[in-house]
């Protein structure tokens, strides 16, 4: 069983996007085995996408990303990462289809209404950065 870290993003809450998004984690057969609202500081957003520090739109993405509350969610199911990547689309939202999350709830690269790991290594790092050890013990393993 594998574990993925989904947010969704402060421009799909402003939408009241929570209940089309959970609904399609549920349909896609992937476990909600955590889930909670919180509003990132400056020093959460920054901390979460370190690997971007460098990159030129790092100022704006942690501005966006403190902009608003978020949804934090850990999945989990076979393939859980993937699973979650195909249901938001790809990351540039003028570029997903209509069926895919970010087609339906972002407008553009940046506000592209989710996030899901990549990778085993981000998905422990991601998971790690926003739940504690209290929030998950006892769930599904
Ligand atoms: P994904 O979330 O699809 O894995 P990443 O990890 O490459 O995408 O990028 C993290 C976030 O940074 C994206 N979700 C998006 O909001 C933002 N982002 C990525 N590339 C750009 C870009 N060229 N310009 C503005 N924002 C970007």
């Amino acid at each position: 069983m594998e574990r993925t870290l989904g947010l969704i993003k402060p421009d799909a809450t402003a939408k009241q996007a929570h209940g089309p998004i959970l609904t399609a984690i549920s349909e896609a057969g992937l476990e909600i085995v955590a889930v909670k609202s919180m509003r990132l500081s400056q020093v959460d957003a920054a901390g979460f996408y370190a690997v971007h520090a460098e990159r030129p739109f790092f100022g704006e993405l942690v501005e966006y990303m403190t902009s608003g509350p978020i949804v934090a969610m850990v999945l989990q199911g076979e393939g859980a990462i993937q699973k979650w990547r195909d249901l938001m689309g790809p990351t540039d939202a003028t570029k997903a289809g209509p069926e895919t999350l970010r087609g339906r709830f972002g407008t553009s690269l940046q506000n592209n209404a989710t996030h899901g790991s990549d990778a085993p290594d981000t998905a422990a790092f991601e998971i790690g950065y926003l739940f504690s050890g209290r929030e998950l013990r006892g769930l599904t393993e």
